[in-house]
């Protein structure tokens, strides 16, 4: 279990030259995975300027000079377009702000990795959609973001978390945490490792599309739930794409994918009333127009053909790895409760049997919009 982020955060504050003197540090976000922190600071006569400090998650990357190796490297190449393009470079792209050392990110004493980026003001982060249009606005980011890295050099980039979206291998890992069951908790959940066992032979839908050459492997973010993409406060559009740490080659369906997971319903992941757990065709439908528009026509007709498919199998995969977790011990994603992961997983399922049942509409919806 990793140490608690406080017991290293005074150390970390110092490691970095904020420009002006530190007068706060608080805890901050939804996130599941890094610890992070808002930390205030007050340059003389001007107003309070806010950081984000994180402990990037020991569980999840093994190799935190390789995740920092690829976010400088696409934040970068993100500027220079932003730049180009007469954007607002400080707003509309991550910017990693070194600690003084020089180095891409501080190590303390007990070898957590820390880093800073600068908080991109008069944003909001929303943890669900309010609106079709906010929904919309975040798919349009979001397609953005794929389209603007379409040739970024993927061979550069490392595999922060290798399988990170193999669905069969995530299948692997559930099914080894089942038969070990280490904290005998198997028998809480029948019911959700039955829907799992059903389900097998969705693992390879996508991955054997990409096998077989009909799904091209692009750079993507693999993360792209609604709380990864900042809101203007003023204009409602999505402007800014963070948390990085997956950004790597992957399928584009997964992206589409993961954005529906978490936004198209109007309940949280860990709603325990699983009746208000229902996904929501008109926020299916606003997603998908906008994600396709941001993307600029560059999806190809099996990239379409797999929409459905990628939200279905994001969902799922989650929902695995919800279990997966629970059963292991809540040792990956950060909990607040007990059975929370469990919850988790169940909103996912639900999620996942709505679109089996109304997977024709789904289709429909996507057709709707080729060109
Ligand atoms: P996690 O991997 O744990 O999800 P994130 O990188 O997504 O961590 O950060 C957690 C939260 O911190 C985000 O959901 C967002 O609310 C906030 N956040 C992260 N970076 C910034 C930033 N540069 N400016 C403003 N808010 C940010
Ligand atoms: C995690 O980091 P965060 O909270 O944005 C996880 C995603 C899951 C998501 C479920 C690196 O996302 O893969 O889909 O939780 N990120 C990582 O909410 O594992
Ligand atoms: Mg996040």
């Amino acid at each position: 279990m990793a140490e608690k982020a406080e017991l290293t955060l005074q150390e970390a504050l110092e490691a970095f030259d904020f420009g002006a003197p530190v007068v706060g540090a608080i805890r901050y976000g939804c996130g599941h995975i890094n610890d992070t922190f808002c930390v205030h600071t007050q340059p003389e006569d001007e107003i309070c300027r806010r950081f984000i400090l994180q402990r990037m998650s020991a569980a999840a990357f093994q190799h935190p000079d390789q995740l920092m190796k690829n976010i400088i490297g696409v934040t970068e190449y993100l500027g220079d377009q932003i730049r180009n393009n007469g954007g607002d470079r400080s707003r509309e792209a991550m910017e990693v702000l070194r600690p003084s050392s020089g180095e891409d990110f501080f190590t303390d004493s007990k070898g957590g990795a820390w880093r800073v980026y600068p908080y991109v003001e008069g944003t909001r982060c929303l943890q669900s959609a309010d609106t079709p249009e906010l929904f919309a606005a975040s798919g349009r980011a979001f397609g953005r973001f794929q389209q603007m890295l379409r040739d970024y050099p993927a061979d550069t980039l490392f595999e922060t978390i290798p399988h990170f979206h193999d669905t069969e291998d995530r299948l692997k890992k559930f099914k080894a945490a089942l038969s070990s069951d280490a904290l005998d908790r198997a028998k809480n959940c029948a019911a959700e490792i039955q829907f799992v066992l059903d389900r097998e032979a969705d693992c390879s839908v996508c991955l054997s599309a990409l096998r077989e050459g009909k799904l091209p492997l692009r750079v993507t973010h693999n993360d792209t739930k609604l709380n990864n993409v900042l809101m203007d406060k003023t204009t409602g559009e999505g402007i800014c794409i963070i948390d990085l740490d997956t950004t790597m080659p992957g399928l584009s369906v997964n992206d589409f994918g993961d954005s529906i997971r978490f936004g198209a319903n109007h309940s949280a992941e860990d709603e325990q009333d699983l009746s208000k757990v229902n996904l929501d065709l008109s926020l299916f439908d606003a997603y998908t127009q906008a994600f396709l528009e941001g993307c600029g026509g560059a999806l190809t007709s099996a990239e379409l053909d797999y929409l459905p498919w990628g939200a279905k199998l994001m969902t799922f995969e989650c929902g695995m790895r919800f279990l997966t977790d629970y059963l292991e011990g809540d040792h990956y994603f950060a909990t607040h409760r007990e059975g929370q992961n469990l919850d988790r997983c169940r909103t996912q399922f639900k999620l996942v049997t709505d679109m089996e049942a109304h997977w024709d509409e789904l289709n429909a919806i996507v057709d709707q919009y080729r060109a």
